[in-house]
């Protein structure tokens, strides 16, 4: 059993040492902790203090992509590496490294797939009012939105099992915290949610600078999540409302029309009209919404698949299983016979991915 715990860095030099140092070598029924570290374009010396900590990797971005970017690097990294739970924690040593055993013990029992670490954010002194309060407030949004009974929505201390990282697709900019979450429950996986411990304040939070620019970003990334995961529900209730609200001139039209008085009526049965019509468009938006959707999740599970693919032909175990096929070029018909499906692409992806060259 291998644990990868990633670390996406942004200009963390100052902090990254003690990170490393804090996060334990040694862990109950896991074989092997190495440590992955996202380079997310730094331009201070976090590259030299990541090789000088002894980290067992590390992948750059050749600029600063942003941290949702970083995140989903890192997860491929880590698969690529052969990782069976990862674990995510930040670069300025805010979370805990010894709550990480905590962390992974859902998924090693096979209790989760998803493990959030709850940081109890009403108890950290440093929090000002008002943070805690956005965190109250996107965590309650987050679990009525998707049913998941998680305390710290916007936590970036997870540990996913492999099949969960393998599943993840991230498209927002800004985060992948709460659009990975609502991608878990349309995925239905396990999301289990621990108590963790933090450490003290290092330094002031890059990503949420002012309570009013998180809350524009985190309620835009529900949004997009939602319309995308959730279309036929989103879609529907915004029909039906328009067309609510279309009903009611419209009846009053009707009434005034059955009692003899049509007169300056009409404005009621337009309004009316155009609001029934924009909601019945609505409709037809759900329904095409959801087809949309529904050629999502095929493809969700063609990505999934062919990752799980790539990795397996990157074990050097299944390599030798397929003998020298694999040293000479592949014909369209002898791929059919070595295993079906899209071999001939995933033979040039594994190519590719083994010609990249860890940094470590
Ligand atoms: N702010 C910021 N953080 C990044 C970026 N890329 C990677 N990170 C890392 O993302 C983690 C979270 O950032 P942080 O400022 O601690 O955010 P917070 O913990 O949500 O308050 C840290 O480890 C950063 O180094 C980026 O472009 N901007
Ligand atoms: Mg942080």
């Amino acid at each position: 059993m291998k644990l990868i715990v990633q670390i996406p860095c942004y200009n963390e030099e100052a902090t990254l040492a003690q990170t490393v140092a804090d996060i334990p070598k040694i862990i109950d029924n896991i074989d092997v902790v190495e440590i992955l570290v996202i380079d997310d374009g730094s331009t201070d010396g976090t590259v030299e203090v990541a090789h000088q900590a002894g980290v067992d990797h590390i992948v750059s971005n050749t600029t600063n992509k942003g941290l949702a970017r970083s995140f989903a690097k890192g997860i491929d990294a880590c698969l690529e590496r052969g990782a069976d739970i990862i674990v995510n924690t930040d670069g300025d040593n805010q979370y805990a490294g010894r709550s990480i055993p905590d962390l992974v013990q859902p998924i090693l029992q096979g209790r989760a797939d998803i493990v959030i670490g709850d940081r109890n954010t009403d108890s950290i002194s440093h929090f000002s009012p008002s943070k805690k309060l956005m965190q109250r407030m996107g965590s309650a949004m987050v679990r009525n939105l998707t049913g998941l009974a998680v305390g710290d929505a916007v936590s970036g201390f997870r540990a996913y099992s492999r099949e969960a990282a393998l599943g993840i697709n991230v498209f927002s900019d800004f985060s992948y915290t709460v659009e990975t979450l609502i991608q878990a429950r349309s995925q239905r996986k396990t999301v289990v949610s621990v108590p963790v411990d933090t450490n003290p304040k290092t330094r002031d939070s890059r990503l949420s600078k002012s309570l009013l620019g998180f809350l524009k970003k985190q309620s835009v990334t529900i949004v997009r999540s939602f319309t995308m995961y959730r279309s036929l529900r989103v879609f529907s209730i915004v029909s039906l409302l328009l067309f609510l609200i279309g009903v009611i001139p419209v009846v009053r039209f009707l009434v005034y029309f059955v009692m003899g008085d049509t007169d300056g009526r009409i404005q009621s049965l337009v309004l009316g009209g155009v609001f029934i019509t924009l909601g019945y468009v609505t409709f037809v938006l759900a329904l095409l919404a959801d087809a949309i959707a529904t050629n999502r999740r095929l493809l969700e599970a063609t990505v999934e698949n062919v990752r799980k693919l790539n990795r397996k032909l990157d074990d050097p175990g299944n390599r030798s299983a397929l003998g020298d096929q694999e040293d000479r070029p592949m014909a369209p018909d002898d791929a059919e016979e070595v295993m079906p499906g899209p071999v001939p692409v995933e033979r040039d992806e594994r190519d590719a991915a083994s010609a990249r060259k860890p940094h470590a």
